[in-house]
This record gives structure tokens, C-alpha cells and sequence, in this order.
């Protein structure tokens, strides 16, 4: 190489060396993250590990805010969606059941005692129905990344142990504000009061102007639900899983680099949220045996035969949301589920 050349080679070198990383200063000084829980759960400590690692794998470049306890949606948490579709929020780690007003075939995972186990959901998740609502999701202005979990939702209550739909009787139960909870409740016999998580639900807990609500165990323990209520059913009527995602419009100004690393960075923080939510629950330790001992919670386990009676009441309810979600959906999920067993 002559010494001309070798002076080209270098000066290109140094520019391509001293050019801007990836457009940081066109990035917004800061993104938002949109969550409805707080910090304690395993959900909310996932928000803050998938900011920090952001920001340290792009030198900074992206920093994410999170707005915990449904900050951004103030006691809206079924508008979170639309926050993305605005690009009010940037992210969001939500829940399916919050989007389900927008996306309406979310309310797959909300189909009362459809799903069985974590190997069922992982499968409908990773199978055909789960692209079709990724799809779903981004027709609609929002870009899903990965999936989470909050858990099995779980029933608890300040009046009496809960085995047989008879049980449920006339008590008041708080649930989100989506129509197929309140279908549910009250087809099992029960008077569901829908109300947002943050601003009504917690005080009625406390107050006692609610008997009952439904939740994952990875919030009954962080909010201290135990205090309030007594009494535990394990009956995973309906899954809750979570989604990561990001507002179409803010994915659109980021740079091809920094989008293949926050699917990444994503991705694994998911996989491992997920992991931790469901440790403790099928590992050694049984959760039953810990809410009792420990939380001082009196626990109910529903076994197949118990939850036939809680499943046969609920059928049409079954019927006219696999109609609302679309039949194609519900067959292609319930086909993975069976062929799961
Ligand atoms: O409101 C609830 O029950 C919660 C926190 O589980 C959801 O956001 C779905």
C-alpha cells in the first residue's frame, strides 16, 4: 500500500470513528414505561432491571422512566393501550386484561378455566394464536416484544372458604373493569364490582367494602391482600399474562441497532420475569403451605373435580366470549391445549 493510500485509509478510519454513535441526541432525553403495579413485584422489578440494562447496553443512549402505580393512566388502567397508541406512553408492561378493551382477543387468556398449566400457556403463547395477537397488537399502533407473566389469578376473601360456585354467593367481588370478569362473577353466582386497581380496589380491601377480589399470588403477598383476607382458592381460573411493548411511534424513531437491542434486552429480561413469577409455585416450596403458615391465610386447593362444577357454570360465558374473540382463535388455542394434555 503506497503511503497516499494508507493516509486515505486512515483519515477515512478516524471519521467513520469520530462519527455520532446511533442519533442519541434525536432520542428523547428520557422514555416513559407505563406500568400498573408497583415496584415490590416481581412484574415491577422487571421494569427496572429491563431500564437499567437498556441504558447501560446503549452507553445511555436510551433512558427509560418507570411510571409505576398507573401513574401515566391515572386510575384509568384499561386506557393504558391507547397511551401507546397515542405515544403518551413510550413502553408499557401490561397486563392483557388491561388491553383487552382494545384488542379484544386478548380475552382468550380471560376464558374461565381454559387453561390447565404454564406448559399450555407457553405453548399457545409461542404457537399460532400467540403471533396472531402479536399482530393483533401491532395493527393497532403498538409494537409487542415479549411476553411476561403476572400469574394464575387466584380468589380471596374475608368471609368464608371457597370450594363450590354455592360459595360464592351474593359476595361482592372486586374485578377489573372488563366485561367478561363481570360475566363470569355473576354467572357463578357472585356480585362483581368493577373498579381500578390503584385509586378504588386497594382502599376497598382495606375498608372492607368488598368480600372478595381475584389475583395472581405475585401481588396477593406484596400488597399484603393476606391482611385484609383470609381466605385463599387456588382455582387458576384465568391466566394473566403480560406484555412488553413500545408505541409504534416511538419505535419508528429509533435506529435499526437500537431496536434489534431492545427486542434483545427485551426478550430476556421476559424470559427471566416469567421464571421468577412461577418459582415458588411449582418449585419445592409449597405456596399453599407458605400462605398458611407464614401469611396466616386459610387456603382452599380446588382439584379437577372441584373446578368441573365452577367450569360447567361458567360454559356460556365461555360460549359468548369464544364468539367475541372469534372462533378461529379460540380452536386454534384450544387445539394446542388439548394436544398438550
Ligand atoms: O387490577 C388488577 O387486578 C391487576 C393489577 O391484576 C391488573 O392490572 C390486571
Amino acid at each position: 500500500m503506497n503511503v497516499k493510500r494508507l493516509l486515505v485509509a486512515v483519515a477515512a478510519f478516524l471519521v467513520i470513528g469520530l462519527l455520532p454513535g446511533p442519533a442519541a441526541a434525536d432520542y428523547k432525553p428520557e422514555f416513559s414505561l407505563s406500568l400498573v403495579i408497583n415496584q415490590e413485584s416481581v412484574w415491577g422489578r422487571a421494569a427496572g432491571r429491563f431500564a437499567d440494562v437498556l441504558r447501560h447496553r446503549t452507553q445511555g443512549r436510551i433512558k427509560i422512566k418507570n411510571y409505576f402505580d398507573g401513574q401515566l393512566f391515572k386510575g384509568k388502567q384499561t386506557t393504558e393501550f391507547q397511551l401507546l397508541q397515542q405515544g403518551v406512553a413510550d413502553f408499557a408492561m401490561g397486563s392483557t386484561i388491561n388491553w383487552s378493551g382494545q384488542v379484544k382477543e386478548l380475552n382468550v387468556f380471560a376464558l374461565p378455566f381454559l387453561f390447565p398449566n404454564y406448559p399450555t400457556v407457553d405453548a399457545v403463547q409461542a404457537g399460532e394464536p400467540g403471533k396472531r395477537l402479536f399482530k393483533l397488537i401491532e395493527q393497532k399502533g403498538v409494537v409487542p416484544i415479549a411476553w411476561g407473566e403476572n400469574g394464575f389469578r387466584e380468589l380471596t376473601n374475608a368471609k368464608r372458604p371457597i370450594r363450590r360456585p354455592e360459595d360464592l354467593q351474593g359476595l361482592r367481588i372486586r374485578v377489573v373493569g372488563i366485561p367478561i370478569f363481570v360475566d363470569t362473577f355473576r354467572a357463578l353466582g357472585a356480585n362483581p364490582v368493577t373498579m381500578d386497581w390503584n385509586t378504588q380496589a386497594l382502599a376497598a380491601f382495606r375498608e372492607g367494602t368488598v368480600d372478595g377480589q381475584e389475583n395472581p399470588i405475585g401481588l396477593i403477598i406484596p400488597y399484603k391482600i393476606w391482611e385484609n383476607h383470609k381466605y385463599i382458592t387456588l382455582w387458576h381460573y384465568a391466566i394473566d399474562p403480560l406484555v412488553l411493548a413500545v408505541s409504534a411511534k416511538t419505535w419508528a424513531s429509533l435506529t435499526p441497532e437500537d431496536r434489534a437491542l431492545v427486542r434483545k434486552v427485551g426478550e430476556e429480561v421476559m424470559a427471566l420475569q416469567k421464571r421468577e413469577v412461577r418459582e415458588g409455585l411449582e418449585g419445592p416450596l409449597n405456596v399453599l403451605d407458605t400462605l398458611q403458615k407464614i401469611y396466616g391465610m386459610e387456603g382452599t386447593q380446588l382439584w379437577p373435580s372441584d373446578v368441573k362444577a365452577f367450569r360447567d357454570k361458567t360454559r356460556l360465558v365461555h360460549t359468548k366470549w369464544a364468539e367475541e374473540i372469534g372462533a378461529d382463535l379460540v380452536r386454534s388455542t384450544e387445539n394446542i391445549i388439548d394436544g398438550a394434555k
